[in-house]
């Protein structure tokens, strides 16, 4: 087996949460183009060349060390959410890295590593790797804009290095990436490695109602046209109506609610907030995306507010690679024999975009507790290691 290093493995993962380390237990603030996203992101090429990969930076800020002639991809990505974990895609892009070096070192099969930009969705959906592989084109993405109404386009011209051109897919046989589970299954189980069999699907959408503002104190409940009121009614209703269609696997989630002018005061005359959607059946995700348009159209004709609709972004559900699943499920056999599973995965991960231009597969570990998206996040030192490892020999096998 490839003799990977525990040590310079979880001393790089340490080393890039010192890139935006919140202080709070150890999580980290590294969303996309931030000034530590692309402190972490040059520390990362600088990795990539001490470890003989040729570093490529794409036109979007995604980060290839690539290993000379034809070879397996592997990584994540390495930006977090507004509030994240220190695991959250650094875990894959740093095992990423630690299986390459290794496997230099030890004239083993071809490596290359990359993290990807802004998988966390500061603008799109799984945004740089949602561009390298086509699902989303450059120029909608370039139009596409942050909470803070900041352009795709003005912020990736912030991340210095890139090329002109993309990384040409073919010089790749396929691309694993392991991750931590974000779920609590594996902990609460007491499981060490799950590996993945399919990726849920995504619907992401903004909707915004116009109403009327005016004065809280002198303007009667009778005949106000709040947009606080209309989002109030908006959400209870697809409650009510998503569960004829749903099961105890779909998710909707309303995250993120701007409300103008946001004053105690003032009745509200606008909100635009995100709806967002997730399920493993296709069929499943359009018949909720009829019943949000429908129940908002009735929620503003009722009292007359102005409604609409922002792009919506997704991507399809999609099935691991049978082969590449097969190794890692014959390495996880090798190194915890009936301590892991076979799982679906309800977060996205990069490995849905890049399924469109080569086989791809993905390795879990636990996550203590099951939190993510939160500072709490973590993972115990020895499953990560267990992780690397399995990863390890399934390269080591596919080589
Ligand atoms: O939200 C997700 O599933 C991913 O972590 N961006
Ligand atoms: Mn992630
Ligand atoms: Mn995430
Ligand atoms: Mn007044």
């Amino acid at each position: 087996m490839l003799p990977v290093n525990p040590e310079r493995f979880l001393a790089d993962l340490h080393m890039l949460r010192s890139f935006g380390a919140a202080g709070v237990g150890k999580g980290v603030v590294r969303p996309a183009y931030s000034d530590a996203d692309i402190a972490a992101r040059a520390w990362l090429a600088e990795r990539m060349r001490e470890a003989g990969l040729a570093v490529h930076v794409d036109p979007v800020g995604s980060v290839f060390g690539l290993a000379e002639g034809r070879s397996l991809l592997m990584g994540s990505h390495s930006d977090s959410q507004p509030e994240g974990g220190w695991l959250d895609g650094a875990l894959g892009v740093i095992a990423a890295l630690e299986v390459a070096r290794s496997s230099v070192e030890a004239g083993g099969p071809a490596v290359s590593v990359v993290s990807f930009e802004d998988e966390e969705g500061r603008f799109g959906v799984t945004t740089g790797s949602a561009v390298w592989s086509g699902n989303l084109p450059l120029a909608k993405a370039d139009g596409l804009t942050d909470r803070d109404g900041v352009t795709f386009a003005d912020a990736r011209a912030r991340m210095p290095g890139r090329s002109e051109g993309f990384v040409d897919p073919s010089r790749f046989s396929g691309f694993l990436e392991m991750h931590i589970e974000q779920g609590p299954v594996l902990d609460r189980e007491g499981e060490a490695i799950g590996v993945v069999d399919a990726i849920v699907g995504i619907r992401d959408m903004k909707i915004t109602f116009v109403g009327e503002q005016n004065h809280a104190g002198t303007t009667p409940m009778q005949g106000r046209r709040d947009a606080f009121q209309a989002l109030s009614r908006f959400n209870t209703l697809i409650a009510e109506r998503f569960a004829n269609v749903v099961t105890p696997a779909t998710v909707w989630t309303i995250g993120h609610v701007a409300l103008h002018p946001n004053a105690s005061s003032i009745v509200p005359g606008k909100v635009t907030f995100s709806m967002q959607w997730r399920d493993g059946d296709a069929d499943r995700l359009k018949r909720m995306e009829a019943i949000i348009r429908e129940t908002a159209e009735e929620v503003a004709a009722k009292r007359g507010f102005d409604l609409s609709f922002g792009p919506m972004l997704g991507l399809e559900p999609v099935d691991m690679d049978a082969r590449l699943r097969g190794a890692l499920e014959s390495a996880a056999v090798a190194e915890v024999p009936g301590r892991w599973r076979s799982m679906p995965s309800g977060a996205l991960h990069d490995a849905t975009n890049v399924s469109k231009l080569m086989p791809v597969a993905m390795l879990f570990v636990p996550s203590i507790g099951g939190i993510s998206h939160a500072f709490g996040e973590d993972t115990d030192e020895a499953d990560l290691v267990t992780g690397l490892n399995v990863l390890a020999r399934a390269v080591d096998a596919l080589g």
